[in-house]
């Protein structure tokens, strides 16, 4: 994809989905910095690109670190968060000083250094437990957690930083993104992850509840394109956009895809729901197709598929 800039910083960079959209921006000759603390993502991510960009170590909440890293920045994808919603819920202080603070002083040192625009990595989490199906961007925010807070502030600041200061801001409401490199180690972390591990392993799943809920997954490098277009997308600007695939599977026959591409037919093991845990979630991507010309390429199968491929890769990497 040509960009309409040539240089942009991504905060969070060294994360599972800023560690593609480093990688893609890279690629079209965009020369990248990266601000990333490192407290979930990790050099590795960035292998392949480490000659190829600035990376620097450090917290959006540093002005000084956050300042450096701006400088002749055309563009700014923020995607750097505490991205656990427990740890949200642990400790809403801490993780509002990084999704609150260190957010305003993002969007405020782009203004002082006359970024073009800033493209902020927000959720479906905005939504809540709203019954409607699927989702549509002019539903009121219902948030459950100090993380879903965190997010809709996001959106509200962006919003703010265009109509107050004309610079071209855009929030896009990731719903499930799947692919390879996303972090398993948590309970709480994606499920594909979570299964992918399972699988290569030859170890069951647990899942929770009878497994009749729903996701929509989207693969990571559609949400990578999205962000480019956001970037570019005059219509956009101000907008809060769903970035889902349109289509929800459930996590009883997820695990069953799951384990036809292992060739193993590991029978899950049921237990408890998870307290809170949404049973539908959908995204409507009208607004998306009509911002931003974006539609999901990846079908859900070719992205399970390369996704598996990376995992067994990676056990087979562990294991040697
Ligand atoms: P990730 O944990 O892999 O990436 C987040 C990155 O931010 C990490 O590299 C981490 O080290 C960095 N970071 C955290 N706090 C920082 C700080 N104070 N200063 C500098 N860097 C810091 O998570 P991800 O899944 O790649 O998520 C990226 C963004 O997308 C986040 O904003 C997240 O809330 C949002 N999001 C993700 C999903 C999903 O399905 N993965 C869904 C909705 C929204
Ligand atoms: C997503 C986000 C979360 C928050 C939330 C808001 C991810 C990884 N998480 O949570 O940050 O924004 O949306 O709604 O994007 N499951 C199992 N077994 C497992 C793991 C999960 O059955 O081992 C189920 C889980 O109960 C849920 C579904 O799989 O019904 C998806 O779980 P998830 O944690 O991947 O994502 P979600 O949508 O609950």
């Amino acid at each position: 994809m040509a960009l309409s800039f040539k240089k942009a910083l991504v905060t969070g960079g060294a994360g599972f989905i800023g560690s593609h959209l480093t990688e893609a921006l890279a690629a079209a000759g965009c020369r990248v910095t990266v601000l990333d603390n490192l407290s979930s993502g990790s050099l590795a991510n960035l292998g392949a690109v480490a000659d190829a960009i600035d990376f620097r170590q450090g917290d959006i909440c540093d002005p000084e670190a956050v300042e450096e890293a701006m400088r002749g920045c055309e563009a700014v994808f923020h995607l750097a968060a505490v991205v656990s919603v427990p740890q949200t819920v642990e400790n809403p202080v801490a993780s509002a000083r990084v999704n609150d603070l260190g957010t305003v002083q993002i969007f405020e040192a782009a203004r002082q250094n006359g970024v073009g625009s800033i493209v902020f990595a927000s959720s479906s989490a905005v939504y809540g437990d709203d019954p409607q199906l699927p989702k549509t961007e002019d539903l009121p925010p219902r948030p459950l957690s100090p993380y879903a807070v965190q997010k809709i502030s996001g959106e509200y600041y962006a919003r703010v930083y265009f109509q107050l200061y004309g610079i071209h801001t855009v929030s896009l409401r990731f719903f499930n993104v799947f692919g390879p490199r996303q972090d398993p180690s948590s309970p709480y972390s994606g499920v594909i992850s979570i299964f992918m591990t399972r699988a290569v392993a030859g170890r069951p799943a647990t899942i929770y509840g009878d497994g009749s809920q729903s996701r929509d997954f989207v693969f990571v490098s559609d949400v990578v394109r999205a962000n480019l277009l956001a970037a570019a997308s005059p219509a956009a600007a101000g907008e809060a956009i769903n970035v889902g695939s349109g289509r929800s599977i459930d996590i009883k026959r997820l695990w069953q895809q799951v384990c036809r591409l292992d060739a193993r037919q590991t029978p899950a093991q049921y237990t408890d729901p998870r307290p809170g845990d949404i049973h539908a979630s959908v995204a409507d991507i009208g607004k998306s197709q009509a911002m931003l010309g974006f539609s999901p390429e990846i079908s859900f199968e070719n992205g399970l598929q390369q996704t598996f491929e990376w995992y067994q890769r990676s056990r087979q990497e562990q294991t040697r």
